[in-house]
């Protein structure tokens, strides 16, 4: 068996391991962020269990930390609250960003992790399987429920040589990037084997599988080896490691081989992370800022290279450099060692350790500014500044370009490559986390104006007339339907208000229409629902009269948020019906509950045509769907 196969196999729990198939897996640990964790508890609480049923389970706040209001404070000391009563340990706003805490203090090899943010499966970097999920399913698998997911494909990322000069980890997943697009990974996992592997630390495994989400892949993950063992050691963590690798026999369903001695220092254009081209090809754009952080690329090793590079240097003074270190961890040990100061005596701005700039919470570039960023998503708009240029590139090119003004090769501006001692232990602080009460049962609590409780939905009725409210093309993602950014992310808790900004950017009059119309359907291209696991990208159009998308295809957390909120997600029988629809058109569906329990064909009658329709759901997930979603559906069992 491959690594993949071996964790799955040891966590079945139903279903054959075989592509295609549904099977449910048993989720050892779970995490939410604040701006998921809010519905996600919730949704918990609604379940009427007394206590989590994991090994672990971890509620950490690093997204929503710019308060203008009272709304995020609030949000926190639910969370707080909520974690105490539940039995989840509470990692508060300051102790760093979820995946970067959770490669440090808690990743497990070998085990599963269920995180309601897309890039849980860093922790693939430490050899677990570790999948992004809607709040609902992570709601689920604190409650005991197993997770579901289709069985992917597998895919072995041969990696072959070693990096050489300044090539980096994020060069490695760009060219993957490059190779297969933000489509390639969909149905898939990305697990690398092969001589190079044994020369990635830890966090530069991490920066790959991390960046795996934007490949759409259902998880990347790593073997557990030596260097994942020195890694935990290092962290005071032994006792956690396990080794974990890949028969030598094993079998993938697909092979490609990335040769890390021949790669060159890449860069992903605006707006797609997958618009990767040479740094070489692009050099001499002029730079407004530079941002060296997110989940990507913040850890220790990232915040060395940048003092040893920025030493008794002065950055370029058009550029505005922002820098934010990935945990408390890595804050406290640089600022200890003296780094820090040779960082922020070149001139840069250091933020807290927090999301930041990823998720538009400040530092949004100026009007047409260009931005370079260590960070995965360059969506348009996600800066919080519409027509900002976003390109994504390894710290190495970034420093390049703070200190020469523009896009730049590394080598040219940089010189020959330092070399990073790291250290033989981590500082560990583990009372920064706060672990949940013996006296549970005495904990109340804390709700403040800004937590509103979850909505009810209607079942599903059996004829169904749909107005079309908007029509869109392909690739759009959640920030897309539902932005985040600091005007937004305050209103996670409150559906009522945050449905408001539902593609807002797209079509500002898309609220106004969805909510004159009792029942409407969203017609999309490939890949719809790309990039972040936000399930108000899904709950906020339910909760505004949407029943129906019909798309050309589905990115997979998108689609299951769907399926959890009881909105039907269908695909066209012949892609080119899409042209004949248009907006405000109305399509009606007949008998839709029967034929979609009989597995029966399924057409939409349009103004022009009858046209068919697609529908790939499991038993489970009809069951969903006609009860309305999955909160309704686990109250009626
Ligand atoms: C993101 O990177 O888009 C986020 C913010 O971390 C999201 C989660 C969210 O929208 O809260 C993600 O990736 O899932
Ligand atoms: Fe936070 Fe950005 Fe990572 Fe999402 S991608 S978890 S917003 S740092």
């Amino acid at each position: 068996m491959n690594v993949s196969q071996k964790i799955i196999s040891s966590h079945l729990v139903s279903g054959t391991i075989k592509t295609g198939n549904e099977i449910a897996i048993k989720i050892d640990q779970t995490l939410t962020q604040d701006a998921t964790g809010t519905l996600s508890y919730l949704q918990f609480e609604a379940m009427g269990i007394p206590k989590v049923k994991t090994k672990l389970s971890l509620s950490y706040v690093d997204h929503n930390t710019l308060q203008s209001g009272f709304e995020n404070a609030d949000d926190h000391k639910f969370l707080q609250s909520i974690a105490a009563k539940y039995g989840i340990i509470f990692s508060p706003a300051g102790n760093g960003i979820c995946h970067q805490v959770h490669l440090e203090r808690f990743g497990v090899p070998s085990e599963t992790l269920l995180g309601a943010d897309s890039h849980t499966p860093t922790a693939g970097g430490l050899g677990m399987l570790a999948f992004g999920a809607g709040g609902l399913d992570v709601a689920c698998a604190m409650a005991g429920e197993p997770f579901y997911i289709t069985m992917p494909q597998i895919v072995k990322v041969n990696l072959v040589g070693s990096l050489k000069g300044w090539s980096s980890a994020k060069d490695i997943i760009l060219e993957i990037l490059r190779l297969k697009t933000v489509k390639g990974g969909r149905g898939k996992i990305f697990e690398f084997a092969g001589g190079g592997v044994k020369t990635l630390s830890i966090p530069q495994r991490a920066t790959i599988t991390n960046m795996g989400a934007e490949l759409g892949a259902t998880t990347s993950v790593f073997p557990s080896d030596e260097i994942t063992k020195d890694f935990l050691k290092r962290q005071g963590r032994l006792k956690d490691w396990k080794q974990l690798i890949a028969d030598k026999d094993a079998a993938y369903d697909e092979e490609i081989t990335i040769n890390l001695s021949v790669l060159e220092p890449l860069i992903s254009l605006p707006h797609s992370p997958d618009n990767v081209r040479k740094v070489a090809d692009v050099k001499g754009v002029k730079v407004d800022q530079v941002c060296i952080g997110s989940c990507t690329n913040s850890s220790l090793a990232d915040m060395l290279l940048l003092s040893k590079v920025l030493k008794n240097k002065k950055i370029n003074k058009n550029v505005s450099l922002v820098v934010s270190p990935g945990s408390r961890q890595v804050l406290s040990m640089i600022s200890e060692s003296g780094d820090l100061a040779n960082i922020v005596k070149s001139g840069a701005r250091v933020l807290e350790c927090a999301c930041g700039p990823c998720i538009g919470m400040g530092q949004s570039p100026k009007s047409g500014g260009v931005s370079l960023r260590t960070f995965n998503r360059s969506f348009e708009g996600r800066s919080g500044t519409k027509d900002a240029k976003v390109f994504l590139c390894s710290p190495a090119t970034a420093l390049a370009a703070a200190l020469s003004g523009e896009i730049s090769s590394p080598q040219a501006v940089l010189g020959k490559k330092p070399t990073i001692k790291m250290p033989s232990k981590f500082y560990v602080d583990d009372l920064q986390f706060q672990k949940p009460t013996s006296k549970r049962d005495k904990v109340e609590i804390i709700r403040g104006p800004n937590i509103k409780p979850l909505p009810e939905f209607a079942t599903l009725e059996d004829n169904l007339i749909v107005k079309t409210i908007l029509k869109v093309g392909d690739n759009i993602s959640t920030d897309h339907i539902l932005p985040a950014g600091a005007k937004v992310l305050p209103f996670r808790s409150n559906l009522p208000k945050i449905s408001e900004f539902t593609f807002g950017a797209v079509d500002k009059d898309f609220v106004l229409r969805a909510k004159s119309t009792s029942n409407g359907i969203i017609v999309g291209g490939e890949n719809y629902g790309q990039g972040s696991s936000r399930e108000h990208a899904a709950l906020a159009p339910r909760f505004l009269g949407i029943r129906v998308v019909l798309a050309k295809s589905f990115a997979r957390i998108y689609l299951a948020n769907l399926i959890n909120f009881g909105i039907i997600p269908l695909t066209f029988g012949d892609g080119s019906d899409y042209e004949l629809i248009n907006l405000n058109d109305e399509l009606e569906f007949d008998n839709l509950k029967k034929i979609i329990a009989s597995n029966s064909e399924l057409f939409a009658k349009g103004a022009s045509k009858t046209m068919k329709v697609c529908f790939d759901l499991t038993a489970r997930q009809k069951e969903m769907i006609f009860a309305g979603g999955l909160l309704n559906w686990i109250k009626t069992r």
